[in-house]
């Protein structure tokens, strides 16, 4: 198997508080989990995240809390690293948007683009709030929605009926900073991307791309039958990137202007890289560019549904229309939603968990566990306390916990605390070496496939042939007339232990990494099993010293689901 290059991004969180766990479950955890994967099969893998801080919620936010938006966007990127620290996100890079890394890059495409004719300054119609002295884009202006008549939909788009919305649409339209009504339509000119011309390069590409999840395709089609229209990239805000050359002159007449979060937020995927590469001393170029080797990279994206258009069209428009040699997607991953008992997460209604709550609870490999054994991606999935308490108890605690602590302890209790080196397979061996060889390849095509609740569907279908072969080996009821049988079933269980916290690695990293550590598995001895080795269950030294991990997963009682139920929302 030759070595791959294979580059990981998912959808970088916008800054505006920490995220829930549906949004954890539909970028950054299947990311992070693919990569994990794709290490412990030996090619080198790079993942970059950011935070995408610019835009409007960013700066009501921090004016919210009446402080400067940029102290804003420092205190909640520190807070969002921790929690993917937390959560065991392994990011090679989690970088800022706002950095001059994308600055530059920002600017420097939009004058490709213009250089190339597809950028435009257009006089359009905006909302201008006489009494703040300034335009209202997107979020800065609430109204009464022109489709369903919802009051309070937002400039940008309507949360009751889900359109986008263009502020000036707006019924009885108010400023959300002042409140105000007295509002104008003024003229002023903002930079269009004339996405119209690209249409058909879009979709020769979109065509081509099979080997794209159908999700995304699907959600990529329907764009552009619906034709792609031209977009302003500007507007009237402080905070982001500002209007200006890659050497800093400011575009005359956008003093006032930055780009639209959007057109420079994608970019970051590369900018982040360049910070990554910046800091490490190390090349970005070979992943970005394909004339610098990044053509033979596999590009990887995570992302929940509603951001797929802005990927598989906006973002390929700047790239493509840039004319110069960029890596674009290979593999586009989308996700449902993870909701809250069918409902919405929200944090003012007090429905669901947020990152930082969660590690509070729990430790990360649950909620890891669960989420991704559950992931939305045939539908949406709902998180319930119920469902989380089964899972937790039966697949973690009995399946898994138990096999491992079975077996570790009975070593130790009757082998010594040494790897049983007599007996020899039997029926039962035979039987178990055919469930690994089948189980294993299906795991591995499956994340291969980033099919992520087959690949622990059956992680914990193998867990379960582990039990199910003590019961057919029986060495504590051999032990009694047969050591070397007995011993036989125990170095096979003590292999199968090895072998199960290898394969959750992806998973549940901080547990599998306590069984490996306790059984003394060297690293270098933990990279993910060829389902074709035949060596597989008697991998071990024979003789090597064993002892039993501490209880592995706590189980989640009755009364703490109605504590948690009471305080986090339920049905
Ligand atoms: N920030 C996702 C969101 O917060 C958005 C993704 C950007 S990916 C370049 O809805
Ligand atoms: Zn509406």
């Amino acid at each position: 198997m030759s070595k791959r290059r294979i580059l990981i991004t998912s959808a970088l969180p916008y800054i505006n508080g920490i995220k829930h766990l549906g949004n954890l479950a539909g970028s950054m955890l299947p990311a992070d989990v693919y990569a994990r994967f794709q290490r412990l099969r030996g090619h080198e893998v790079l993942y970059i995240c950011a935070t995408d801080e610019h835009g409007t919620p960013a700066e009501l936010a921090a004016q919210a809390m009446q402080i400067p938006v940029q102290q804003y966007c420092n205190e909640q990127y520190e807070i969002q690293r921790a929690a993917g620290e937390g959560f065991n996100l392994s990011y090679d890079w989690f970088g800022r948007s706002s950095r001059s890394q994308n600055h530059v890059l920002t600017q420097h495409f939009a004058e490709t683009l213009e250089a190339n004719g597809l950028i435009e300054e257009r006089i359009s119609q905006q909302v201008y709030s006489v009494d703040d002295g300034r335009f209202l884009p997107d979020r800065y202006v609430e109204g009464t929605c022109p489709h369903c008549d919802y009051e309070q939909a937002r400039g940008d788009q309507c949360d009751n009926c889900g359109r986008l919305l263009d502020p000036i649409d707006l019924k009885d339209p108010y400023s959300s900073v002042s409140g105000s009504k007295n509002i104008e339509i003024r003229d002023t000119a903002h930079l269009f991307l004339l996405q119209s011309q690209m249409q058909d390069t879009i979709r020769n590409w979109v065509e081509k791309a099979t080997t794209w999840p159908t999700l995304a395709s699907s959600i990529a089609i329907k764009w552009l039958d619906e034709g792609l229209r031209d977009r302003a990239i500007t507007r009237d805000l402080n905070w982001g990137v500002p209007v200006a050359k890659t050497d800093g002159t400011v575009r005359p007449g956008f003093e006032d202007k930055v780009f639209y979060v959007w057109f420079d937020a994608p970019i970051e995927y590369i900018a982040a890289t360049q910070e990554w590469a910046d800091a490490n001393d190390t090349n970005w170029q070979s992943w970005w560019r394909t004339d610098q080797g990044a053509d033979d990279v596999e590009y990887v994206q995570f992302m929940g549904k509603d951001n797929v258009a802005f990927h598989t069209v906006s973002f390929p428009v700047t790239i493509f229309g840039s004319k110069e040699p960029w890596k674009t997607v290979d593999r586009l991953k989308a996700f449902n939603w993870v909701t809250w008992y069918g409902g919405k997460f929200s944090t003012s209604q007090k429905r669901g968990v947020f990152m930082d709550q969660a590690l509070d609870l729990l430790p990360a490999d649950y909620w890891r566990w669960y989420l991704m054994a559950n992931a939305p991606e045939g539908s949406d999935a709902a998180f319930t306390w119920e469902g989380f308490q089964a899972s937790v108890n039966s697949d973690l605690a009995n399946v898994l916990g138990n096999f491992v602590n079975r077996i570790t302890k009975y070593t130790v209790a009757k082998f010594g605390g040494a790897l049983p080196a007599t007996g020899t397979p039997g029926e039962a061996e035979v039987w178990m070496a055919t469930e690994l060889k089948s189980g294993l390849a299906r795991i591995t095509d499956h994340y291969e496939q980033m099919e992520f609740r087959k690949a622990a569907a059956e992680t914990r279908a193998l867990w379960a042939a582990g039990n199910e072969y003590l019961t057919k080996a029986e060495p504590w009821v051999k032990y009694k007339h047969d050591v070397d049988a007995a011993a036989i079933g125990v170095r096979t269980g003590l292999n199968l232990v090895a072998i199960f916290a290898i394969i959750a690695q992806p998973l549940i990293p901080a547990t599998a990494k306590t069984i490996l550590d306790t059984l003394g598995i060297p690293d270098g001895n933990r990279k993910w099993p060829n389902a074709d080795d035949t060596g597989l269950l008697d991998a071990m030294p024979h003789g090597m010293p064993i002892t039993a991990p501490p209880v592995l997963f706590q189980k989640i009682e009755d009364d703490i689901v109605v504590e948690w139920t009471e305080k986090f929302g339920g049905e």
